[in-house]
């Protein structure tokens, strides 16, 4: 697609979002809508936190080293009661994966396992003890797969997450920032449990509208095909639109922070943390490495790295935080005791949807009036979104300490 090409259709996507905008689920979202009250400004943060169960395709050494940053919002935001973290690993990319036939999926970078160092990094930072494992390697003979002959060693991650569902008294939050595996083959073994026990599943995977095979889902068709088809509660959030996963839809989640200078204004500790997987560092000493600042030239790199972000909505949308432009003209992310009188919200949704998804895991969606079962991410205005992001994710991130409340 060339550039003019992606300009008309970028007014075609704005113009998909007037028509919207006027009728429908979505039609109280225009670009920005006055929020908060005077009550809402005074209200304390909610006393129960929200348990969360994080799956994510997270490697050592990073393959994509959004996954280990994003990876703090579990454990640092204060509404987040982090239960878990399921390691999603595909066996492809644990060594250079480079395919001739169809080099879209290529990762000649690879040598890399389960990210359990990062875990074990952010628990030493935080001074938690999130229980962590990996699923199974390989990926699915087909949607009713249960993987009982995966090797023990990979068993640990499907039986952790059903664990976990069982000793939790409450309904829990599923975030799946990879392939969906670990929760397609818990499906396929616990139904019962799963239904009781999850709250709702966040799926960040796939592409809306469809005509991209997106990434996660490339990694196990069989398991995101699994988890649309049951009948969990299911919010979908794209990270591609029809053309690719770094484009800006009003249905996908992809934005891009122009840089992570960021880094310079974090917890010292969690500075440390990022410049440890963005720089790749090949020190062994992974838990001192979280004691000792490392070498400026090194900050400096990661500092002016852009970087591509899909995460940021699913945290919103599961603690209720929303993108405010304050009366003073900031943008940040907050929750909704902090919205004051005369903050301008950025409207997001999940809008209430039947999905049918095809063998390859590409899918079609459709608004329908509720109650429902899955529902699909929307954005109103991505580009302003983008704009307001650069400067409201730095902010949160900054905010983040990691002694514990
Ligand atoms: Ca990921």
């Amino acid at each position: 697609m060339n550039k003019a090409d992606r300009a008309t259709d970028i007014r075609m996507t704005r113009r998909e979002v007037f028509r919207r905008t006027a009728a429908g689920t979505a039609g109280a979202l225009a670009a920005w809508t006055m929020g908060g009250n005077a009550a809402a400004a005074a209200a304390p943060p909610p006393a129960r936190k929200i348990p969360v169960i994080d799956i994510t395709d997270l490697y050592h050494p990073p393959q994509d080293p959004g996954d280990n940053m994003d990876l703090i919002a579990a454990y640092a935001l204060p509404e987040v009661d982090l239960k878990a973290v399921i390691l999603d690993v595909t066996n492809r990319y644990r060594r250079p994966y480079v395919n001739p036939a169809d080099p879209r999926y290529d990762d000649p970078a690879g040598g890399r396992d389960p990210g359990f160092i990062p875990v074990w990094q952010l628990n030493a930072v935080f001074n938690r003890e999130i229980p962590c494992a990996t699923g199974p390697f390989e990926a699915m003979r087909d949607p009713d797969d249960p993987m009982t002959d995966a090797p023990p060693f990979q068993q640990q991650g499907v039986d952790l997450l059903i664990r976990t569902l069982q000793a939790s008294p409450e309904p829990v939050e599923v975030v799946s920032f990879g392939s969906a595996r670990p929760l397609a083959v818990a499906w396929n073994r616990a139904q019962t449990v799963l239904r009781e026990k999850i709250r709702r599943v966040h799926l960040c995977a796939g592409a809306s509208p469809a005509g991209f095979l997106e990434w996660n889902v490339q990694l196990d068709p069989h398991a995101f095909v699994r988890v649309l088809d049951s009948d969990l509660p299911v919010a979908v959030y794209p990270c591609a639109t029809e053309h690719s996963a770094f484009d800006l839809g009003p249905y996908n989640t992809y934005w891009l922070l122009s840089n992570l200078a960021m880094i310079r204004d974090m917890d010292p500790a969690l500075r440390r943390y990022l410049v440890f997987a963005f720089d790749r560092a090949n020190r062994v000493d992974f838990l001192a490495a979280m004691e000792e600042d490392p070498p400026e030239e090194a900050v400096a790199r990661v500092a002016q790295r852009p970087h591509n972000v899909w995460e940021t909505a699913v945290w919103m949308q599961i603690t209720g935080r929303k993108l405010v432009r304050t009366a003073e003209g900031r943008r940040r992310i907050l929750a909704p005791s902090e919205i004051a009188p005369g903050d301008i919200i950025m409207p997001e949704a999940l809008i209430p949807c039947e999905i049918s998804v095809r063998p390859d895991g590409q899918f079609d969606w459709r608004e329908i009036p509720g109650p429902a079962q899955k529902w699909i991410y929307f954005r109103s205005d991505p580009q302003s979104q983008q704009e307001a992001l650069n400067e409201a994710l730095p902010a949160l991130y900054a905010s983040f300490r990691v002694a514990a409340a």
